[in-house]
């Protein structure tokens, strides 16, 4: 991922430069005022996967997640059941309703929906969808549908190689306009994909996620096939319909050098890393082109048009933060990046995620002035309960300080000038939590599995009163 240029310059300075410099924790302006503006859109996000259980039922095709593993998820459990919201979506949508939220990220299944990924349509799928849209409309909660939130037909994967081969992202696009068509006169609001980041290096680098593949070869060509799903997918639904607000979802990290090592051997292996994590996918849908730094394997996958099919005009970025990165040089990796640690003693959630305000007001600040300051929607933030049964985590104060701390983030960067037009929280009711199973809780309630009953948390009367007033409230003593 790096250049033997870069490389041989960040040694050179190494030589000169030393050992890092010590940390300095980021910072970021204090708020001027806790009230957002009346219009901001209070949501919460969820996905299909995560959620609907129903695998094989009313006509579902099998996605590449329902055969992964169980030996690979933490707690060796599927999603089979997951919170039921495939039978008890109204009981979601009257959660989201007692929760004042007026937006409601949820994914669409591919598979439900076209089976085996290209071919006959499940007009039982379509169904759900159109009843859940339906369910929210009817309570003025309005529907943000993601198309791709990794849930790939498990035949596309079988038969055709998934996202390495170039037809996936031809097949995403006739998806898009069935999905367009059926349901595009209630659903206004799209997101095409959910962090293909994520999707590219867990699932086919690392073989922690679906489709378990551990081959870095991959990263090339999985990288360019979503850019240009997500510009076809982009292309059809506006072809279908023009009065739609269209966007896309990228996990957003800020990267940073790990704090000991060598620091400009740390910052080199930083920028490989942002290239490719993050740069891969805004470059190209908001520049272009691709960062220097990831031609390289994206270059022999280039078609003549691909470029200005990726750069779509979108109506707004959406932007998942939880964590910086921490990389740092490793001679021996492939791409001389390896991850590293936070720095010590900083604060992490029940997920060993660093819990850092200040690089969600880094994010934005880079869109403002890197990327041309689109409208933005945080699609995502959140953090995990401990693990553990105790029945005290209802009462869950972390999570409102953690919201409150990246809301003021938020709040600081719009003060900034950054368009942010709202927030949606990760997520509405514990789900099953890809690796890691049921263990991780990012809910604002929480569902017993044995008994399926649901009970709300603190955090979802505070969420409440903040979705009802815009008014972010000061931490109390
Ligand atoms: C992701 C996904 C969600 C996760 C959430 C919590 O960002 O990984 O969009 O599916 O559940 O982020 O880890």
């Amino acid at each position: 991922m790096l250049t033997r240029r870069e490389l041989a310059l960040a040694a050179a300075a190494a030589g000169l430069a030393g050992c890092a410099p010590a940390y300095t924790p980021a910072t970021f302006p204090a708020v001027q005022s806790r009230q957002f503006p009346r219009d901001f859109i209070w949501g919460v996000a969820t996905s299909a996967f995560q959620t609907e259980g129903a695998l094989n039922v009313d006509g579902r095709g099998p996605s590449i997640w329902d055969v992964f593993p169980r030996e690979k998820i933490a707690d060796r459990s599927d999603a089979a059941v997951a919170d039921d919201s495939y039978h008890r979506y109204r009981e979601d949508v009257a959660l989201l309703q007692g929760l004042a939220a007026k937006a409601y990220r949820f994914s669409i299944a591919w598979p439900r929906v076209v089976p085996a990924g290209a071919g006959a349509i499940n007009q039982k799928g379509v169904d759900f969808y159109s009843r859940l849209v339906d369910a929210q409309l009817e309570k003025r909660i309005t529907p943000y549908a993601t198309l791709f939130h990794w849930d790939l037909p498990l035949a596309l994967q079988q038969q055709h190689g998934g996202w390495a081969n170039r037809d996936t992202a031809r097949r995403f696009a006739e998806y898009a306009n069935i999905v367009a068509t059926r349901l595009g006169d209630r659903v206004k609001h799209f997101c095409i994909l959910n962090e293909p980041s994520v999707h590219v290096f867990a699932g086919h680098v690392l073989g922690i996620h679906a489709p378990g593949l551990t081959d870095a070869n991959l990263i090339g060509p999985v990288t360019h096939h979503l850019n240009l799903a997500q510009g076809l997918a982009i292309q059809a639904l506006r072809a279908a319909r023009s009065d739609l607000t269209i966007g896309t979802t990228l996990a957003i990290t800020p990267s940073r050098p790990a704090h000991d090592g060598i620091a400009p051997l740390n910052e080199a292996a930083a920028k490989g890393f942002d290239a490719v994590w993050n740069g891969a996918f805004l470059d190209p849908l908001l520049k272009g082109l691709y960062p220097a730094q990831a031609r390289g394997f994206i270059e022999p996958q280039l078609r003549a048009g691909d470029m200005e099919v990726i750069r779509q005009p979108v109506d707004f970025i959406g932007a998942n933060y939880y964590a910086p990165a921490y990389l740092r040089f490793d001679l021996m990796s492939q791409a001389h990046i390896a991850p590293s640690d936070p720095p010590p003693n900083t604060a992490r959630d029940a997920f060993n995620r660093e819990i850092d305000p200040a690089g969600m007001w880094q994010i934005l600040k880079r869109l403002r002035e890197e990327y041309g300051n689109p409208s933005v929607l945080i699609t995502e933030n959140g953090c995990s309960d401990p693990f553990s049964d105790d029945p005290a985590i209802q009462d869950d104060r972390f999570r409102i300080d953690y919201l409150r701390r990246h809301l003021e983030a938020v709040k600081s960067a719009m003060e900034a000038g950054s368009r942010v037009a709202g927030y949606f929280h990760w997520t509405l009711i514990d789900n099953w939590e890809w690796a890691e199973g049921y263990r991780s809780k990012f809910g604002f309630v929480s569902q017993d599995r044995a008994s399926s009953l649901r009970a709300t948390k603190a955090s979802y009367s505070w969420f409440k009163a903040l979705a009802m007033t815009g008014r972010l409230n000061e931490a109390q003593a």
